[in-house]
């Protein structure tokens, strides 16, 4: 088994990340207060067991987060994020070390921590912004980052977002995070791009980016979307009530397709077994 950084462009590495084919993330939130899964994988044995569901079902990244970005959430201390998160990354490796963990997370500290553990991929919500000291973790351990575009941050970031061209201003701003990674010594492979979906957007705002994708895949860096069972849908679809947040799949699905369609490869998804269905169909109508 090899979890370090030399694992990163090999074969059995996250160099899987990059083929033409959808790459599903599965989210595994270990947070008391997360929008749609909160405190349901607080436990770390319930946390591994949901891990390798997902894997079971097709995810090649367990995406693994102690502190809830939901819009209107508080952030959690260091200390906090570090004990709810450790033990699951280690606990999801020794259980299967096949596994591709990705720890999200804007903290320089805890992303040392899961990387020590063996997690390949840094999801950085605040592509680079939150931590300065991430960028420089990034590249000297030559492993995988996400930069994700916010407006703000998530205690304020839903109060009246507003842009002039969003899809222009997402790709602009996602452009000059990466620029800003590769100055610290990021490989451009390492480099995966994600708009943000309900990161400070409207409705509107995240219909636009989801149609503009195109512009954003033409950067040339992997895209990951991550639009399953956001609020959005709930407003398309009326999906609100009590198990709202669960009733959004099929409004999710439609996204993951039309997310591919526009040339997104990676999903970042709740459900991972119908995302993983429709993307095959999806990725073999591309290919007829
Ligand atoms: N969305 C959430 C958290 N992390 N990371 C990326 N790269 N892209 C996303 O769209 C994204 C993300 C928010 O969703 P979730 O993890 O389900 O909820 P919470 O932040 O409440 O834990």
């Amino acid at each position: 088994m090899n979890h370090g950084p030399t694992a990163v462009h090999g074969d059995t590495g996250v160099g899987r990340l990059t083929g033409p084919g959808p790459v599903l993330m599965g989210i595994l939130n270990v947070t008391p207060d997360s929008f749609s899964d909160g405190g349901d994988f607080l436990a770390v044995d319930t946390a591994i067991a949901q891990a390798g569901k997902m894997l079971d079902e097709g995810a090649q990244v367990i995406d693994v987060g102690g502190e809830s970005t939901r819009p209107g959430s508080d952030p959690v201390s260091p200390e906090e994020e570090l004990r709810r998160v450790i033990p699951v990354v280690r606990g999801i490796l020794e259980a299967r070390p096949e596994a591709i963990v990705s720890i999200d997370t804007y903290r320089a500290s805890t992303a040392e921590a899961a990387l020590d553990a063996g997690a390949l991929v840094v999801n950085d919500v605040t592509a680079l912004r939150g931590d300065l000291r991430m960028a420089d973790l990034i590249a000297d351990r030559g492993c995988r980052i996400v930069l994700m575009h916010m407006l703000g941050e998530p205690k304020t970031m839903q109060q009246d977002p507003r842009y002039e061209d969003v899809v222009r201003e997402v790709r602009d701003f996602l452009a000059s995070r990466a620029e800003r990674a590769i100055r610290a010594g990021v490989q451009e492979e390492n480099i995966i791009l994600d708009p943000g979906i309900g990161f400070g957007k409207t409705l509107q705002h995240n219909l636009q980016l989801l149609n503009g994708l195109g512009d954003l895949v033409k950067l040339g860096f992997p895209v990951l979307v991550g639009a399953s069972r956001k609020g959005f849908l709930g407003k398309l679809t009326g999906t609100k009530g009590s198990n709202g947040t669960r009733d959004r799949l099929f409004g999710t699905v439609a996204t993951s397709v039309i997310a591919y369609e526009r040339g997104a490869r990676l999903f970042r998804v709740h459900d991972v077994r119908a995302n993983k269905e429709a993307l095959e169909v999806a990725a073999a109508v591309q290919r007829a």
